[in-house]
């Protein structure tokens, strides 16, 4: 098992639009493991393969209490939506920021599961709008999008002062101590 490197916006490479993925094999089992475990020790409730640069349409999700129930999805559509909700939404992507976002209620998705095995699901709530939230990224766009270009800027650039200050520190690690 393995951590991955997870990008932050305005990375480019996030508004990637991920492929259908045509063969569930045990290497694609074995990155869904790293991609789990990456999410665990965020810790987060949903990661998206775009996330991690890895532009296939695969996402993985886990929002009960006891991080035991962990949800694969692999080409997930979204079947039928109902409803409209707001609820303040974070990103592994954007760390640090949380923001109110209008989404469907209640969704019916359908995908294959890590064995390839095609499901269903009706469900509400935080699962609904995580569901919502990652297929958003498989699809190139992150929950800033649905913000005020003020605000959505004001994270960027907060983002990018965080980056290059990351990126001159351990350029230089002695210059801060
Ligand atoms: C998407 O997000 C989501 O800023 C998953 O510093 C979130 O797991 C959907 C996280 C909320 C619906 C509601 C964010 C961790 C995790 C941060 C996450 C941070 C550390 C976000
Ligand atoms: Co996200």
């Amino acid at each position: 098992m393995a951590k991955l490197e997870i990008l932050h916006f305005p990375d480019k490479r996030l508004r990637t639009k991920a492929r259908e993925i045509n063969t569930v094999d045990e290497a694609l089992r074995l990155f869904i493991d790293d991609m789990f475990e990456t999410m665990y020790e965020a810790p987060g409730i949903g990661l998206a393969a775009t996330q991690v640069n890895f532009h296939k349409r695969l996402m993985v999700i886990d929002v009960s209490e006891e991080k035991d129930e962990p949800l694969c999805f692999i080409n997930p559509v979204i079947t039928h939506k109902e409803g409209v909700e707001v609820m303040q939404e974070g990103c592994l992507s954007v760390p640090g920021f949380y923001e109110d976002v209008e989404r469907a209620e209640n969704i019916t998705v359908t995908a294959l599961d890590k064995h390839g095995e095609p499901f269903e699901l009706t469900t509400g709530d935080l699962l609904a709008v995580c569901i919502q939230h990652e297929i958003d990224h498989l699809d190139g766009k992150l929950f800033v999008d649905y913000l005020s270009p003020l605000k959505r800027n004001r994270i960027r650039k907060k983002l990018e002062r965080m980056e290059k200050e990351l990126a001159a520190q351990n350029a230089n690690p002695a210059s801060t101590l």
